[in-house]
Parts: structure tokens; sequence; C-alpha cells
């Protein structure tokens, strides 16, 4: 009897656990380009692209490699709107019953395939270093579930970075020496640029004309779209970046959207990049002397700890988990975060990057957009939202606890010890966004203040009842309280002023 293989647009790794216990020879791999996965939330139009020139490519080399495919373009009226409407088909077409699959990335998915009238064999999708067990066994009677332990098991697993059972230069973490506000002179390595070949071309025109209302930029579009450009664009991100990423991770810097980040999330999370491979050519690098310690641990760390961490938490948390607002922030998130119309230049420039690259780094999600939507008390579904939809790499089982846990504080405390609350001085401090802001970054109330700075202050009494016995909070609210009564009242009233105009949508 005939089995159908499913991969799905962010399993595109030839070594996928469904595909490694496949047969070549009777088996039939399914792919489609569905409207289900493309509408759910509306993506950003590079994302669609990228995922379905990906998917095309990828479909290409299985056939190459003497795979029978069958392949569901999106407007060849045919393809099924869902991917189990479009297992029902090919099942019906093949005369199949059976579908062997690599576990899906998020549990929306998970539900609807679990619910179609097909024997399905689910793989776990080994492509993680840790599995979910490993986690499990990690997180269980834990009070909390730190990155920083979770870390170094995984360190201790992998060996790498690792002196023996000592981790490489003594320390296992070297952010302390990773917090550098960068400067408009320093060279910025660009991240390697990929020109469109015919099949690219084809999916642009059809994105073009199908997502049109959808957002953000389709063109210029230069991501890889294979397992062999995006090594190429890691191997460039390696040799040109690396040994300057730690030194200025946290930095923002106008007109420059990568600095010295690897842009690589969107073809790990898709599955073009190994995540291990990627860490053990980082340490190849350390080792022959080509980048310092800080950067290399700082990224891998990024990779071995915090990707593989939010996956767990994802995991271990379960459906539910996306649901959550600790805080119960109810406000609409403002249009300016779709349309970039707003006088803040620090969220402008992360609006306006992400609207044209379908990208930002991790300071500017978390310290610019995330923050801003924290202080103002949205609704953390509209935030997360908002995320899943703008980002080339954004799936459920990585963005939902950056937004919702890290980001929002959302989860109540599972991903982080307190909220990224934070005035503008922080932002002032890493970027040079301040120097052009209609805002004045140093004016705690009035008009003219930096709106993150009586925001700042809002959100803390505001938020007292929950936040107020956070051992880590216990300064920022000692500080308030030092505040003299005419500057409390002020920065509160500035807060209000400020929140009022984002309900009238007035410009802010
Ligand atoms: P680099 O800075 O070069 O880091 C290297 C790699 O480390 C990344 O490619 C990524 O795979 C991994 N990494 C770094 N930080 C994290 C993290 N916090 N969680 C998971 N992996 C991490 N990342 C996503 O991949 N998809 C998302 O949808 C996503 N949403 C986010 C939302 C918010 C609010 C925040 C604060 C972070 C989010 N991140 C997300 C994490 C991080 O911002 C991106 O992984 C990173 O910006 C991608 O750019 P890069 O490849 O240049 O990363
Ligand atoms: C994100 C996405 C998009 C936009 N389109 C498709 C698609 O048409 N077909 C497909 O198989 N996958 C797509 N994806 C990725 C899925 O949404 C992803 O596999 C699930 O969210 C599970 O992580
Ligand atoms: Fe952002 Fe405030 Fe600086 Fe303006 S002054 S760029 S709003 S932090």
């Amino acid at each position: 009897m005939t089995r159908l293989v499913l991969v799905l647009g962010d399993q595109l790794s030839e070594d996928l656990s469904a595909l490694r216990q496949a047969d070549k020879t009777s088996d039939i791999v399914v792919m489609a380009e569905v409207r289900a996965e493309a509408t759910y939330v509306k993506h950003h139009k590079k994302k669609i692209a990228f995922l379905f020139s990906a998917m095309r490519h990828f479909a290409e080399s299985l056939r190459a490699d003497g795979w029978q495919v069958a392949y569901g373009r999106y407007s060849d009226g045919e393809t099924g709107r869902s991917i189990g409407e479009e297992l029902l088909r090919r099942a019906a077409e093949h005369g199949a019953e059976e579908v062997l699959a690599t576990r899906c990335g998020e549990w929306r998915l998970r539900h609807h395939l679990e619910d179609l009238p097909l024997k399905m064999t689910v793989l776990p999708d080994d492509r993680f270093i840790a599995t979910e067990a490993e986690f499990g066994d990690w997180a269980e009677g834990r009070k909390q579930l730190r990155m920083e332990y979770f870390y170094r098991e995984m360190r201790r697993k992998t060996g790498l970075l690792m002196d023996g059972d000592d981790p490489e230069g003594g320390k296992w973490n070297y952010d302390a020496e990773n917090r550098k506000p960068a400067k408009g002179d320093l060279f910025m390595p660009a991240p390697m640029q990929h020109s469109a070949d015919r099949i690219t071309e084809e999916v642009l025109d059809l994105v073009e004309a199908e997502f049109a209302d959808h957002p953000g930029d389709l063109r210029p579009f230069w991501f890889g779209v294979d397992s062999t450009a995006a090594k190429r664009a890691c191997t460039r991100f390696m040799k040109e970046a690396l040994p300057q990423f730690g030194d200025y991770q946290d930095a923002m810097l106008e007109g420059e959207a990568f600095l010295y980040h690897s842009v690589i999330s969107l073809y790990l999370n898709a599955g073009l990049l190994d995540p291990l491979e990627v860490c053990k050519k980082a340490e190849e690098v350390y080792r022959a002397g080509d980048a310092p310690l800080n950067a290399v641990e700082g990224f891998i760390r990024q990779i071995l700890g915090w990707r593989e961490f939010v996956r767990g938490i994802y995991d271990l948390k379960g459906p539910d988990y996306v649901e959550g607002n600790f805080l119960g922030a109810g406000r609409d998130l403002p249009e300016f975060y779709w349309t970039g119309e707003t006088d803040m230049a620090c969220v402008k420039a992360a609006v306006d990057q992400t609207m044209a690259e379908g990208y930002a780094h991790h300071i500017q999600r978390l310290m610019v957009t995330g923050t801003f939507a924290l202080l103002a008390g949205v609704e953390p579904r509209q935030v997360h939202e908002w995320y899943l939809a703008v980002y080339v790499d954004a799936y459920e089982w990585v963005e939902v606890p950056n937004v919702i846990g890290m980001s929002q504080f959302a989860d109540g405390g599972v991903v982080g010890s307190k909220p990224y609350a934070a005035s503008g001085a922080y932002i002032d401090r890493m970027s040079d966004y301040c120097a052009g802001c209609r805002y004045d970054v140093k004016q705690k109330a009035g008009e003219g203040a930096c709106p993150f700075n009586p925001l700042y202050w809002d959100f803390l009494i505001r938020n007292r009842e929950k936040l107020g016995n956070n051992p880590r909070m216990g300064q920022m609210y000692r500080t308030w309280e030092k505040m003299g009564d005419e500057k409390k009242e002020a920065a509160r009233e500035s807060a209000a002023s400020v929140l009022e105009r984002l309900d009238d949508g007035a410009r802010v």
C-alpha cells in the first residue's frame, strides 16, 4: 500500500526523520502551498515568498535524489486549502491510507493533523539538539526554569566549548563583555545577498498577485532559498561578522538593520541549516583563533541555549501558553506597528526595517517594539500575532516564548524572572536613535518627553500588585518611592496623555 510522507514548509531538511524512515521506491512525498498556512496570520510577503521558493527548490532536489514528490502549487486550483485537505486529496489520488510525518512545530497544526481520518505515524523532530524528553527531565521538579542552567547542560551534552568538565576559558557566559554600543563609522559586514533564479521569480510574481494585502515589501528579495545558499550565508557571517558579534550584540544603529548579526534564523527554522552543525562551525572558528571567546560563546549560547530552551518551553507549557496575560493588558496594538507612522525614532526604525526586510535583530524586537507594547499595556495576543506575521523566521514554537514570555511577561515569569521594562535611557545608551528623534530622551515628563520615560513609571505603578514583590524589581520601586510627589504626578499625567493619544489613534 502506498504511503504518503508529509514535508512541511519548515521541514526542508534532507535528514528529516520522516524522510529517513521512508522508502524512496514506494512512498510519495507530499508538499503543498496552502491557503490555511499562508494566511493563519497575515504573514509578511517576504516570508511567504521565502518559504514557497525554498519548498519548490527542496522538492526539486528530492526529485533529483529519486523521490516521487506530489507538490501542490498555490495557484493550481486543485491544491487543498489546508495541509489536511491536501493529504486527503493525495491519499485518494494514490490510494494511500497511511501518512508518515515529522512532528510539526506548532500546536495548531498538530491538532489539525490529529483530526484527520488517516493513519498518522508521527516521528520526533530530531533536528533540535535536545530531545523533548531531555528538556522535560531537566525541567521536572525545578521551581524556576532558567535558560542559563539548561544551556550548561547542553554544553556538557554536546561538548561544545568545553575544556574537559569545565567551560572553555573558565566561565560559562561572557555576556558581561558583550554590551558595547556601536558607532556609525564601524565597518558593517552585510549579510550575503542571493540573486533570484527562475523559481524564485515565479514565486515573487505569485506572492505579488495573491498576497497583495499582506504586510511588508516583497522586493528587493535576496534571501537564499536552498541549503547551499544558506550554508554560504552562514560561512560569510562566520568570516566577516562573528568576531565582532559579541561586542555589538545589543547595539542599534539608524540605517543598519543587521550590524554583526548572522541573519540565519530564517534558514535554521525552515530546516536549511542544522543548528548543531552551525554551533560546531562557530567553535572551529574560535579554535582556529579567528574569533574571540566572548563572540563565539555568545553566538553559540543563542542557538544551543536560547533556541533550544524556548522550543522546550513551548512544548512543555502546551497549547494554552499562548493565551497568557499575567498583567491583564488589554490595549489594542497601535496602528503604527504596521505603518511606521510614529514620531518615536526608535520604533519607527524598527518597524520600517521590519516591513522592508522581514527582519529586526533581537534587541530591536525586545527593547524597542517589545518594551513599548509592554509599557503601553497592549494585549499580549495582539503583540504575538504581530510578531508571528512580520518576521520571516517566525513560527509559534520560537516566537511565542519570546513574545508571550520574554518580552511581554504575560506568562508571569516562566521564561524570564522580570519584565523587560526600561525607560528611554536604555535605548539612548545602546543606539543613536535618540539624536534624531522629535522626543527628548532626557525629559521625564511633559509634551516633548520621550514616551518610554513616563510610561515606564506608569507601568510599574499600574502593575504594582503583580510586580511589587518581585525581588528583581525592588530597586525600581524604591527609586519611585524616593521621587518627589510633583515628579510622580507629572510622570503619571504624561503617561496618561500618551495612552490617551494611543487610544484615540492620534500620532505618538
Ligand atoms: P543572531 O543574533 O545572529 O543570533 C544567532 C541565532 O541564535 C539566531 O539565528 C537564532 O536562531 C538564535 N537565537 C537568538 N536569540 C534567540 C531567542 N531569543 N530565541 C530563539 N533563538 C534565538 N527568533 C526566531 O527565530 N523566530 C521568532 O519568531 C522570534 N521572535 C522573537 C520575538 C521577540 C519579542 C524577541 C525578543 C525575540 C525573538 N526571536 C525570534 C529571537 C531573536 O530575536 C531572533 O532569533 C534573531 O533576531 C534572529 O536574527 P539573527 O539570525 O541575525 O540572530
Ligand atoms: C509558514 C508557512 C507558510 C506561509 N506556508 C506554508 C505552506 O503553504 N505549506 C506548508 O507546508 N507550510 C507552510 N508554512 C509553514 C507552516 O506554517 C509550519 O510548518 C507550521 O506552522 C508548523 O511549524
Ligand atoms: Fe525612542 Fe525615546 Fe529615544 Fe525617541 S527619545 S528614539 S522615543 S528612546
